[in-house]
């Protein structure tokens, strides 16, 4: 397993790659650019960026949200023109040392909450919280906006603001997608990236949804077993895999997310994981929680005995921290939660590893 970070970037991030390469056991970054998506990133800025991250001292191996055009999800007739970009990204990556790419093929919006600051009553930290009730008060353009004012100035990830400004005609759109059709859109973008990604030796890892449910009636087609056995039928390579995201999948008590982890870790079809805790408050109602299984559902001995046994070189990443000790950081990505977060982690899997040593 190798544990890395998500990092914003020195224009946009305020913790400095030092901070986290002080963090125990960090070997490099789930990194990224601030592209939106459909165009071709620069070479010369992704350079930068990696020499920036190796003179740290850390690796670039994997790169998160090389977003996926609206129109490639559309399946609109513009849509060749995007992949083309996509590609030429790939290409680009590949040849500059990228082993994986996490994106997602969710319609509209990436993850989403309800609030993104609730403060938890035990200890006075807060997270980022869920209530589907909430969300049928409010229709998407109330949580875009109200998502916006609460970023504390942050950017977040999956709410670019150029997204975001046609959400309205893109949602009018999607009434006529279903999941079929978002399928099929799907494997044609598959069926054009996955044979470069092969050549260019880079897996691309889908991300589920965030939450593990249809939302605003949009097609959502990546949050149960079910949906990523199909997905990864869709064009059966092992460069088309998953990004398994403990949070977001075990956002739906239904989903069982250690079997997961050892049904898709079989088939090495996981590219990377993102491994958090969430604690369930009621029916679609959650909030974040620390990463220690005793602090929310999920098992998180089970998920990291899981990828033990069935993908151990997997890249990881601890996920959204609480905010704790008065950080005033990005929603989701403060420093000190996360580092926590990789510490507990770091710490089960030496103790998975011992075991199975003296076995
Ligand atoms: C949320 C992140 C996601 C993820 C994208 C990948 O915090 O895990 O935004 O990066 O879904 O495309």
């Amino acid at each position: 397993m190798k544990m890395t970070f998500r990092w914003y970037g020195s224009q946009s991030d305020p913790i400095p790659l030092r901070y986290v390469k002080q963090i125990p056991g960090m070997t490099g970054l789930m990194g990224l650019l601030d592209k939106p998506a459909g165009v071709d990133w620069p070479e010369d800025e992704f350079l930068a960026l990696k020499k920036e991250v190796n003179d740290a001292g850390l690796a670039l191996e994997v790169i998160e949200s090389v977003n996926v055009h609206e129109d490639i999800k559309l399946g609109l007739s513009t849509r060749d023109e995007y992949i083309d970009h996509y590609i030429s990204t790939v290409q680009m990556l590949g040849r500059n040392g990228v082993k994986v790419i996490v994106y997602n093929f969710m319609p509209v919006f990436d993850w989403l909450r309800t609030d993104l600051a609730r403060v938890i009553p035990e200890d006075g930290s807060n997270s980022l919280y869920f209530d589907e009730k909430d969300l049928g008060e409010m229709g998407p353009l109330e949580i875009v906006h109200r998502t916006a004012e609460d970023s504390r100035g942050f950017t977040l990830p999956g709410w670019e603001p150029e997204r975001l400004a046609l959400l309205e005609t893109t949602l009018r759109q999607y009434e006529s997608v279903g999941p079929d059709d978002l399928r099929k859109n799907y494997q044609y973008f598959l069926d054009a990236v996955i044979p470069v990604c092969e050549e260019a030796g880079v897996r691309m890892a889908c991300h589920p949804d965030d939450p593990a449910w249809p939302i605003f009636g949009l097609p959502r087609i990546a949050h149960s077993q079910e949906d990523y056995d199909k997905i990864v039928r869709l064009h059966d390579s092992p460069a088309n895999t998953l990004c398994l995201c403990t949070g977001s999948l075990g956002s739906n008590p239904e989903n069982d997310v250690p079997g997961m982890i050892r049904h898709f870790g079989e088939m090495d079809r996981i590219g990377a994981m993102h491994v958090r805790n969430v604690k369930y408050l009621g029916y679609r109602h959650f909030r974040e929680a620390a990463h220690l299984s005793k602090d929310g559902d999920l098992d998180m001995y089970a998920i990291m005995k899981a990828i033990c046994d069935t993908c151990p070189d997997t890249y990881i990443r601890p996920d959204h921290g609480r905010m704790i000790w008065d950080e005033k950081g990005r929603p989701g990505y403060g420093l000190y939660d996360r580092a926590l977060g990789a510490a507990y982690l770091n710490g089960l899997w030496e103790a998975i590893e011992r075991e199975e040593q003296g076995k």
